[in-house]
């Protein structure tokens, strides 16, 4: 087709008013709980909602008055309906305006997102093949074996020199590139085990329809294991060092997997790498221990591997990631991701806080100051010190004496991390946590409004105010199509979701449609993938192509927080009387 007669055709299958100036949640609301919708630039006036079939309507009301939202140079207007508590599915319409896409009301509206974007990290399994049964279209041979990979020279040691050739089969892929980063690895690892363990009875019953839906082991822990599996390969058991990554040396092209042949290697040890794998395992050490039946042996092997883990990070407190520094001295030079955290003093709280967790052994507690300031970071890969906080919250009374002394006041810093979210949400334009700074917007975006929600998510644990939970709500919403750009940034979900995510699949299989359940990066008015954009304020700096993957690529960090914050809504709809009477 030309590129006129394309855009030709494009104009011509636009409706008159196009959908996307009605921002909503695409997915849908629960019956009892706040539902609006932000329209930008209409004038006052009345908004309308409507059976899908347009033949009745519901609700009617007045639109709020007008916002100016600057960081986007946008006026909004709300369109409050959170009056109306039917169940159904529904349209927005405010004459003269446009009328919004089929949505739903109703319980468990967020249970398709939460298992969609779980879903998400199987069609992202290295070293398998996705069969018709569970992929669907998006069915393709096994890539990636990873039984051949070679040490490379910076990662020689004496058992293994350089050249060696080692097994680390499984895992999954970091994004829409192709390798294997086990910090990556660790902050996925460790949201989707606090979903587990925040969330037991929820998680038990999630099914996934994944290879593994048929055996006597939850497919959440099904899909982690797949992980897992790869990771516990990844240290070295001559001296439980762990690898930073498994990789290419540079990026492979738009291939599907099996077509992306060049050799794998693992780099040198890292000290953020070994303690992040010693906070997974002892994490998996605890949740496996209830399914010994299942795995046998796994539980007690996690811990053997945290405890080896942590104690090569003892002895190398301060072995960091600098890939430059590392190809002036080795070859081949790799290119790939660095994940290069420049402080790993988070990663050791992370880690102590796990084993202590596990073995309520207070010397790890006394490891570390596990409090050395006021700070309650937002965790992202280079920042896991709160994982430590949500870790040891949980365990309220079945802490040790020593580690419930810090207990409350351990409450009332995440009580007040929280508040610090809260802040003017409720009066801003999209009514969102999410968006009030211009901070809120770097590469990953989207998953800083998801863990803003857990975050949220974990306040209302400790103290039962619904407001918390409301505002979690509030940046599901975001996500799901409430922003400036009204894009329902979940592949597969909603009306107008991304159609091109920077990932290697979605680009190279053939198909129109990208694969589901996984979460672009967001606004990221960095641009560092100098692609085309059609806005540079923060939050609009979003493009929905290929090229663009400093806004447009997916990343396991960025799915985890997705499920655990769709997932904790799901599990807490009717305790926080989002859902009331729930037939
Ligand atoms: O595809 C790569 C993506 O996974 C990374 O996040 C990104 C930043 O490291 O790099 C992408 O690869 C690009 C490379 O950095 C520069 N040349 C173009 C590559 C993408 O097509
Ligand atoms: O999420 C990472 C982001 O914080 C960094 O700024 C960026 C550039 O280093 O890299 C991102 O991670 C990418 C990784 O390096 C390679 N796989 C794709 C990841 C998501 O874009």
């Amino acid at each position: 087709m030309s590129t006129y007669f394309k855009y030709f055709s494009l104009l011509l299958a636009l409706p008159l008013h196009a959908q996307t100036v009605i921002h909503l949640d695409q997915v849908g609301f629960y019956p009892t709980a706040p539902k609006v919708a932000v329209l930008v630039g209409a004038p006052a006036g009345r908004f309308e909602l409507k059976t899908a079939d347009l033949t009745k309507t519901v609700f009617t009301g007045e639109l709020g008055p007008t916002q100016t939202y600057a960081l986007a140079a946008q006026q909004t207007r709300v369109a409050d309906f959170s009056a109306f508590q039917g169940t159904g599915t529904f349209v927005l319409t405010v004459p003269g305006q446009g009328q919004s896409a089929p949505f739903r009301i109703q319980p468990n509206v967020h249970e398709g997102v939460a298992k969609a974007a779980l879903r998400g990290y199987y069609y992202q399994r290295a070293s398998t093949a996705l069969l018709p049964a569970q992929a669907g279209p998006w069915a393709r041979p096994a890539g990636h074996p990873d039984t051949q990979v070679l040490v490379h020279p910076s990662a020689a040691s004496p058992a293994r020199p350089a050249g060696t050739v080692i097994s680390a089969p499984r895992g999954w892929y970091d994004a829409g590139d192709y390798n294997k980063y086990v910090v990556n690895s660790g902050i996925t690892m460790g949201t989707l085990f606090a979903l587990y363990e925040d969330f037991p009875a929820y998680s038990d019953q999630l099914q996934l329809h994944i290879p593994e839906s048929q055996n006597r082991l939850p497919d959440l822990l099904d899909e982690a294991l797949w992980n897992l599996r790869w990771l516990l390969a990844m240290q070295d058991p001559h001296d439980g060092g762990v690898y930073h990554k498994l990789t290419n040396a540079s990026f492979a092209g738009m291939v599907m997997p099996a077509a992306a042949q060049a050799p794998r290697y693992v780099v040198q040890k890292s000290t953020a790498a070994t303690l992040d794998f010693a906070a997974v395992t002892a994490q998996a050490s605890r949740i496996f221990r209830k399914f010994d039946k299942q795995t046998p042996g796994l539980a007690d092997s996690c811990l053997r591997a945290s405890q080896a883990a942590w104690t090569w990070a003892q002895a190398h407190p301060a072995v960091l990631y600098d890939q430059d520094a590392m190809n002036k001295t080795f070859q081949p030079a790799i290119a790939t991701g660095s994940y290069g955290d420049r402080t790993v003093a988070d990663e050791f709280i992370w880690a102590a806080a796990e084993l202590y967790a596990t073995t309520k052994a207070d010397s790890y507690y006394t490891a570390v100051n596990l409090y050395p300031d006021a700070q309650t970071p937002l965790p992202d890969w280079g920042s896991v010190r709160t994982l430590a906080y949500y870790t040891l919250a949980r365990l309220g009374n079945q802490a040790t004496p020593l580690a419930q002394k810090d207990l409350p006041a351990l409450r009332t810093r995440l009580l007040a991390a929280a508040d610090q979210l809260l802040k003017g949400a409720a009066a801003s334009p999209y009514q969102t946590v999410m968006g009030q700074a211009a901070s809120d917007f770097q590469w990953g975006s989207n998953a800083r409004a998801a863990n803003q929600g857990i975050a949220l998510v974990q306040a209302y644990r400790l103290s039962g105010n619904r407001r918390y939970l409301l505002a979690a709500l509030g940046n599901l919403d975001y996500l799901l199509g409430r922003n400036a750009t009204g894009y329902c940034f979940v592949t597969g979900l909603g009306s107008h979701s991304p159609q091109h995510p920077h990932h290697r699949p979605s680009e190279a299989d053939g198909l129109a449609a990208p694969v589901p359940g996984l979460l672009a990066g967001g606004p990221n008015p960095g641009q560092q993938d100098h692609c085309t954009y059609a806005s540079s304020l923060p939050p609009l700096s979003y493009s929905d192509s290929v090229c663009s993957y400093a806004s447009n690529e997916i990343a396991i960090n960025w799915n985890a927080p997705l499920v655990y914050l769709a997932g904790a809504l799901e599990a807490l709809q009717t305790k926080g009387g989002l859902v009331k009477g729930a037939k």
